[in-house]
């Protein structure tokens, strides 16, 4: 580890040059270690500590699926200040809700086609029930057998739940013996209360959040975890969002993959707060995959981050860009992401990450290796 340390460009500050040697030497790092990486770390001390750990657990791979989503609504009857999404009482007019057999139309137009996974998320809506998703996702197994259906953020989960008299284990139990394989991470934004009641007060709360997601994990399910970062919330709040992630994940070890989700700010009532900068962004990467250890992938959502940033992301410790998606989500474009039709082929997203010098692999929702194209010439 000499060598290793030799080589780097280590800072002069002690404290600084005492997470870098913990890094180096496999050890987990403190929350006021995090909290100073926040507050003092360089992008180019925080991001060759985060390459360094994501070599370590990858080496160059970096993975991506081919998938497509299914947004039954956008009608919620929560009020997130941050949302541009839900229509069900400002602009009803362009709301919309999605029937059984049109979401089963959706799933269709997929036939033969080689996607491995339906994302299915949306807005809270007072008539779709337990009972009415349960039936979605025995029609979707019926037909597609194969599809792994990754489904409902924990705040649509905890609303189905409650209405239907259900604790979450029975609630999950039910949707799991229906279909339901595995849990996006959505809806956690940010755990700090104090924030959370000023971005998203009416919604299932952080313990509400943790709860339906480490039961999933002690039914055997695997689930992602985001956090809602660049909006109203302090480098503490940052730390302690993931040291509550960290501490379940070492309890169930269930989760599969941590995904920082920039605010962006248009059309919503949050639209005076600023977007976070470029550096801000990487620094927040390379910080996360340096604290969260137990977690085994990072993930950039290219939709809302746009394509090139979430290439230069693969030199700051994530090593997962998501899915082909095809043009199949709103929840980004109506929030003012660069990318307003997010659709990317296979091939896009082969030469995306070759260019940033890393190897391809498209894998399964469980990150099963479906095709290594790191031998494949770039075009
Ligand atoms: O929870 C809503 C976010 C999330 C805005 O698990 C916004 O693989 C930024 O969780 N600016 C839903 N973000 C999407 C989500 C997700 C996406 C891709 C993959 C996975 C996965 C999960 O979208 C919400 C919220 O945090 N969001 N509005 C906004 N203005
Ligand atoms: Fe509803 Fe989700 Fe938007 Fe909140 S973020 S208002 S829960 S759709």
């Amino acid at each position: 580890m000499a060598a290793v340390l030799e080589t780097s460009i280590l800072p002069g500050d002690p404290d600084l040059k005492n997470i870098a040697q913990k890094v180096y030497n496999d050890q987990r790092i403190t929350d006021e270690e995090a909290l100073l990486l926040f507050e003092k770390g360089s992008l180019g001390f925080v991001g060759s500590l985060a390459n360094f750990v994501r070599e370590k657990l990858h080496g160059d791979i970096t993975y991506f699926n081919r998938n497509f989503h299914i947004e039954p609504t956008n009608a919620c009857i929560y009020t997130c200040n941050f949302c541009s999404y839900s229509r069900l009482y400002a602009h009803r007019d362009e709301a919309w809700e999605l029937g059984l057999e049109q979401m089963m139309d959706i799933v269709k137009k997929y036939d033969g086609e080689p996607v491995t996974e339906v994302h299915i998320v949306g807005g809270v809506h007072p008539k779709m029930n337990l009972e009415f998703f349960a039936e979605l996702l025995r029609k979707i197994k019926a037909h597609r057998p194969d599809l792994h259906i990754k489904g409902f953020t924990a705040v649509e989960l905890d609303y189905m739940f409650r209405k239907a008299k259900k604790t979450a284990e029975e609630g999950l139990f039910y949707l799991k013996e229906a279909g339901l394989e595995s849990l996006p991470g959505g809806g956690a934004e940010i755990f700090a209360e104090d924030i959370r009641k000023q971005i998203c007060p009416d919604k299932v709360d952080s313990d509400g959040w943790l709860h339906i997601h480490g039961t999933a994990h002690r039914l055997g399910m695997h689930t992602n975890a985001t956090m809602l970062y660049g909006h109203i919330e302090s480098f503490a709040d940052r730390v302690d969002h993931m040291r509550r992630l960290r501490e379940l994940q070492d309890q169930t070890k269930g989760f599969n993959t941590f995904i920082p989700l920039k605010f962006r700010n248009k059309d919503n009532d949050m639209s005076h707060v600023p977007e976070s900068t470029l550096v801000e962004d990487m620094r927040l990467y390379a910080i996360a995959r340096i604290y969260m250890d137990n977690f085994p992938h990072l993930k950039a959502y290219w939709p809302m981050l746009g394509r090139q940033n979430a290439q230069m992301s693969l030199s700051f410790g994530v090593n997962d860009l998501d899915g082909t998606i095809d043009d199949t989500t709103k929840i980004y474009s109506m929030a003012g992401a660069e990318e307003q039709t997010p659709s990317m082929s296979t091939q896009d997203l082969v030469v995306l990450i070759k260019q940033a010098r890393r190897q391809p692999v498209e894998r399964g929702t469980l990150y099963n290796v479906i095709k290594d194209y790191g031998a494949e010439e770039l075009v």
